[in-house]
Order: structure tokens, then sequence, then C-alpha cells
């Protein structure tokens, strides 16, 4: 293990992130040491960005990205997208290339596979987040489409969830996932151009007022992503929630026993596949001596 890279990875050094990161995710020789080594606090506030396809999550993280860097902060990105892979690549590389910051350490972006049929978060993920706040970050956002299982896992690891919706006619917002509602800490409207915004922003709010919990009223910001219209109230709204949710040890620990719970069940399943299981289920019922109970506790 490249333990001389831990300095240069607390230093924020980006290609010693990007060499840390490949060698977690292809579990080089004692990556787990590696991970015991990081500090135990990180000042990088988690983002999970989650909504349908075809929301706007992309083009509103870009959008952010560029008024963050404006304010002199170091952004790190990961994309969780099924469906197109990566298209930060682009967009920013022009624009980080244009306002001369291209190569410049203030960003760092990084797509991971999604897990299985069911669109979960990369098996990774968990590690992969804690390397980045190790590199001392100030903003890591997670982007991943809303369907499967991944929105209810981002909310697993991000400090504060939005969730990105667009305006829909009307009776659409009482048939919205109500795992949606579970997981949202900030709603966006995105595509407030649409004629029935207002509308269904405002029923969105009323709704959202039922769901109020831990003291926190969920807000509803109305954006128009590609005129990068009402991004600083969503920002200034994630500052708001972080803010909630500082010094909040209850919550804390409730991150970090869903991460705990997660880790656990992927070592304990580990060697564990359906086929080899089949296979070994079928010859002992060709043998004739397959029972239940028996052949699990031999597992
Ligand atoms: N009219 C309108 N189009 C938008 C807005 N935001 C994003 N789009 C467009 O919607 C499409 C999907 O955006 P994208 O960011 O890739 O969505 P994602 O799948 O949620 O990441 C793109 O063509 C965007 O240009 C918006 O506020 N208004
Ligand atoms: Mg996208």
């Amino acid at each position: 293990m490249h333990f001389s890279l831990l300095p240069l990875l607390l230093n924020g050094d980006i290609k010693a992130l990007a060499r840390c990161i490949s060698l977690i995710e292809n579990e080089a020789t004692n990556y787990e040491q590696l991970l015991e080594k990081l500090p135990a606090t990180s000042h990088t506030q988690v983002i999970g960005i989650t909504g349908p396809p075809g929301a706007g999550k992309s083009t509103l993280v870009n959008e952010l990205i560029q008024l963050l860097l404006e304010q002199g902060k170091r952004i790190a990105i990961i994309a969780i997208d099924p469906s197109s892979p990566f298209n930060y690549g682009a967009l920013l590389g022009d624009r980080i290339r244009m306002s001369q910051h291209f190569n410049n350490p203030q960003v760092f972006i990084r797509s991971m596979a999604s897990r299985g049929a069911l669109g979960g978060l990369s098996p990774k993920i968990i590690e992969v987040s804690d390397l980045i706040k190790a590199a001392g970050f100030d903003y890591l956002f997670i982007e991943t489409v809303g369907v499967g299982q991944s929105e209810v896992e981002v909310a697993g690891i991000a400090d504060t969830t939005i969730v990105v919706v667009v305006p829909e006619a009307g009776d659409e917002i009482q048939t919205m996932k109500a795992g949606l509602m579970e997981i949202a800490n900030i709603f966006v409207v995105n595509k407030a151009d649409h004629s029935n915004a207002d509308e269904f922003v405002k029923n969105l709010r009323l709704l959202a007022h039922t769901r109020q919990r831990d003291n926190w009223e969920i807000p509803v910001i109305k954006t128009v992503a590609t005129q990068q219209e009402g991004l600083p109230k969503l920002i200034d709204a994630i500052s708001m929630h972080q803010q909630q949710i500082t010094n909040n040890i209850e919550r804390h620990a409730q991150l970090l026993t869903e991460k705990t719970y997660q880790l656990i069940q992927r070592r304990r399943m580990k060697n564990i596949n359906r086929k080899t299981l089949q296979l070994e289920i079928q010859q002992q019922l060709t043998a004739g001596t397959f029972n239940l109970y028996r052949f699990v506790n031999t597992i």
C-alpha cells in the first residue's frame, strides 16, 4: 500500500486523491489500512442530488459549481448516472478552460457506475466520499438518478439531500413517490420556465409543510438552471440546512450507523453469490441430502 500518498491526499493533492480512489476501487493490498488512517473529522459538506432523469440535475450542479468557484470554494462531484454516465466533463471542462481554472485543483470530478439493475450506488461510494472529504474539499456533490434504490442510498451518505423535480400537471404531485418525500431536505422545482410552475411550487410547499421534521421546514426552491435563476437561493438553503445539522450528534450518528450497517453487510456477503449457492444446492438436491437450515449453517 502506498502510504506515502496519505500526506499528499490530506494536502488536497488531486492526483494523490485519484490514485487513492483507484487503490480502493481495485481493493489493492491492505487498502483498508489506508482508510483506517483517515482523519476523524472533515469540513466537507456532502450534498446528494437526486430526481428523475432529465430533471436538470447535472445542469444545476454545473451552475452551482460556477457560483461556488467564484466564492473560492473547492468542489468535488461524483456522478452516478446509468443513462448518461458523464456530462460534466464537456460542460465544465470548457468553462474551466475559459476561466483559466483548467488543471486547477479546485474541482474534482469522478463518475462511478451504478450497481446492478436497481441502480444502487456504486459499492465503494462510502469509501470514495471519505477520501474526498479527507482531501479537504468544501463541497462534495453526488448526483444520482432518482430511480430504484439510489435515491434512498444517497440520503444515507449525504448531509443534505436535494430532490429535483419538474413542474407536472395538477394531480401528479399527489402521486409523487413517497420515498422522495422522506429523503428530501430541500426540494428544487427546476424548469420553472414552464407554464404551470407556480401552481406546482405552491402545492409542493403545502405538501412539504405536512412533512416537516426535526424543526426543519423543507424549502421548495424554484430554479431555471439553464438561466442560472434561483441558484443563490438554493445555495442559501443548503447553508441553512448545514447550519441546522451542524452539532446534531444524533443525526451524525444516524448517518454513520447507516454506513456502518452497509459496510458490515457488504463484508459479510463478500464471497457469497447466487450462482455458487444454486450449484451447491442443486448438487445436494440431486444427492437427496438437502436441508435448508443445515445448508445455511454451512455458509
Ligand atoms: N427549459 C429548461 N430546460 C432545462 C432546465 N434545466 C435543464 N434543462 C435541460 O434539460 C435537459 C436535461 O438536463 P440534465 O441536467 O442533463 O438533467 P439530469 O438528467 O437531471 O441531469 C437538458 O437539455 C437541459 O438543458 C431549465 O431550467 N429549463
Ligand atoms: Mg445528469
